[in-house]
């Protein structure tokens, strides 16, 4: 059975470093993200749970109370504890250069966007940074709430230099397509995240209480030689995205060595 391989005593007594309840959390993290455990499977009841492992009921609920706050399993009273579902959620690859329609596609999901600016206009200082533009070059701004099957997903503001897209207004559902269709399709980019509390204006649109957790992402993109196409500061909501990396160790040639003080930094940075 598979609760039994999840929550085998001999490999438990293995994590010693970590304080008992968090090894337990850290078990059940392993066995769900590994898909061992599956959404809705059930989990054994505390007093199992306690005995399997031979620690104390205490611990198990402890253990259980965190992992059901962070969303990995829900409780239904009289019922026991189980796997949460995380349907709803959309787990997003850091290392491909998408849009957000292909990406909605490839979830089977619709993309559609609600304008909220598309005009010409002056950058703002640090857009003219970002871009490498002399402050009085046009550029087009294009600021849209993108949803997913009618569901608020993001808010997008896109600057792009007017040397690659004349005309703001050719812009339909997709930026991107337009931009392939001009010649002048980003095939590189720079992503930077993070987390904030939503403000007033995009808590509106998103349909999320002011406050909550957000992910606060700036991307530049680069054409083939070089030059910068797209600097675009987008809310995801996060409730609705994870984004996912994948780590490789790097070749020995590639790894930091002491004398240098972080990762290499890439052209535009
Ligand atoms: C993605 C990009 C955004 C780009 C947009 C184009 C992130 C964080 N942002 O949402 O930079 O402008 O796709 O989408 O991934 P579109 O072609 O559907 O308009």
């Amino acid at each position: 059975m598979v609760t039994s391989t999840v929550f085998d005593k001999a490999r438990f007594e293995l994590k010693t470093i970590m304080p008992l309840y968090l090894r337990l959390q850290h078990t059940i993290r392993e066995a769900v993200s590994t898909g061992i455990l599956h959404e809705m499977d059930p989990l054994p009841g505390e007093r199992e749970m306690a005995e399997m492992l031979g620690i104390s009921r205490v611990t198990v609920r402890k253990a259980l109370a965190d992992l059901v706050s962070e969303g990995v399993l829900v409780q239904r009273r009289g019922s026991g504890t189980f796997v949460a579902t995380q349907r709803g959620r959309i787990e997003q690859p850091l290392s491909r250069l998408t849009s957000f329609t292909q990406d909605m596609q490839l979830r089977g999901l619709k993309a559609e966007s609600q304008w909220l600016e598309r005009s010409i206009a002056l950058p703002t200082p640090q857009e003219a940074m970002v871009l490498g533009l002399s402050p009085g070059t046009e550029v087009c701004r294009l600021h849209r709430l993108r949803r997913a099957d009618g569901v608020p997903m993001a808010i997008e503001l896109a600057v792009v230099p007017r040397q690659f897209l004349p005309d703001p207004q050719i812009v339909g559902a997709s930026l991107y397509a337009a931009l392939d269709e001009l010649g002048a399709r980003p095939v590189r980019a720079l992503q930077r995240l993070h987390a904030i509390s939503l403000p007033d204006y995009e808590a509106g649109l998103l349909q999320m209480p002011v406050g909550s957790a957000t992910l606060f992402i700036e991307r530049v993109s680069y054409l083939p030689d070089g030059r910068t196409v797209e600097f675009t500061q987008s809310h995801y909501r996060g409730d609705t995205y994870d984004f996912v990396a994948e780590l490789y160790v790097a070749p020995a040639s590639q790894a930091p060595t002491h004398k240098e003080s972080g990762p290499q930094r890439g052209r535009g940075e």
